[in-house]
């Protein structure tokens, strides 16, 4: 699931600029994305790296996937979007990126906030198994994050684990409670692109695996009210996934992208002394999410 770009696709990725893009309301728009895709179909092995990527998300087995942009963005730098129009285009071979925030830039800063719930976005604890917009009618296909740079104390690698896997282990009882309408999640305020809110929902609806959503949070354990028997059934998805896990630890210029019809993904906590590391050196992440194209949900 990680992926490589090929030496001569680097080199003639350095040596081109690609031009701002252009959002059409929380969209890229569809003219960056033809210029993006213009530009970078005549470089050495585009095509196949793009292709290998879009296998790694939709493929059978597959999910998410790793895609390894750290000496890119080396010799490109942090500092200008050069590196990020590139990362964008990267994400627009796979699906529509959006920002369902409208007081947010396309890409969002995670960083690490020492004063923040520890088990949250940015938070310096453990960050448990979820799907970004849970509580949206319409989450995004994907979400993905860009390591601009891994936490210096070594801490916090990224967990994902495949959610029907997860889900097959289960007890038809519990099964069957997690297909009820018992469970909530946070708050829905001003979002774009992911539909309405969804209050109460069923974590399972009844679609099979790379249909739908597995609308599941393990951080609703903690911080929603559920019934006992609801709970506890959620507290068996939760263990599973953690069963099922796999864990890596994102490297600077890592892309990570999660098919979230498929994955479900968290974060290990950060190393103990955050509060010794300045705030503009920590951990930092950008994250970008997608909308797969009409007709292309997560089979194609
Ligand atoms: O910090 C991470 O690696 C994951 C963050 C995350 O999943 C989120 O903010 O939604
Ligand atoms: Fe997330």
């Amino acid at each position: 699931m990680f992926i490589d770009i090929p030496r001569e696709l680097e080199a003639a990725l350095t040596d081109r600029s690609l031009p701002a893009w252009e959002l059409d309301g929380s969209f890229l728009a569809t003219s960056t994305m033809e210029r993006y895709r213009t530009d970078l179909k005549v470089t050495p092995r585009f095509e196949e790296t793009a292709a290998a990527l879009r296998h790694a998300l939709t493929g059978e087995g597959g999910g998410y996937a790793v895609l390894r942009l750290g000496r890119l963005s080396k010799v490109l730098g942090t500092d200008d979007d050069r590196f990020l129009r590139l990362a964008t285009a990267f994400a627009a071979e796979v699906a529509v990126p959006f920002s369902p925030f409208p007081r947010w830039p396309l890409w969002k800063d995670i960083g690490v906030r020492v004063d923040k719930d520890p088990g949250m976005s940015s938070g310096i604890g453990y960050n448990a198994f979820h799907m970004d917009l849970v509580n949206a009618s319409l989450p995004p296909d994907y979400t993905t994050l860009l390591c601009v740079r891994p936490d210096p104390l070594g801490g916090g690698p990224s967990i994902l684990s495949d959610v029907h896997a997860a889900v097959a282990r289960l007890s038809e009882g519990s099964r069957t409670l997690l297909a009820e309408a018992a469970y909530d999640y946070g708050t829905f305020f001003d979002l774009h692109g992911v539909g309405e809110e969804c209050k109460p929902f069923p974590i399972l609806d009844g679609s099979g695996p790379g249909e739908g959503f597995v609308r599941f949070t393990a951080k609703m354990l903690e911080r929603s009210r559920l019934d006992q028997a609801h709970a506890a059934a959620a507290r068996e998805l939760a263990d599973e996934l953690v069963r099922g896990q796999v864990s890596f630890m994102l490297q600077s210029g890592d892309y990570l992208i999660v098919n979230q019809r498929r994955f479900l993904h968290g974060r290990e906590a950060l190393h103990s002394g955050q509060e010794t590391v300045p705030a503009a050196g920590r951990r930092l992440l950008l994250q970008l999410f997608l909308r797969a194209r009409a007709g292309n949900g997560s089979a194609a």
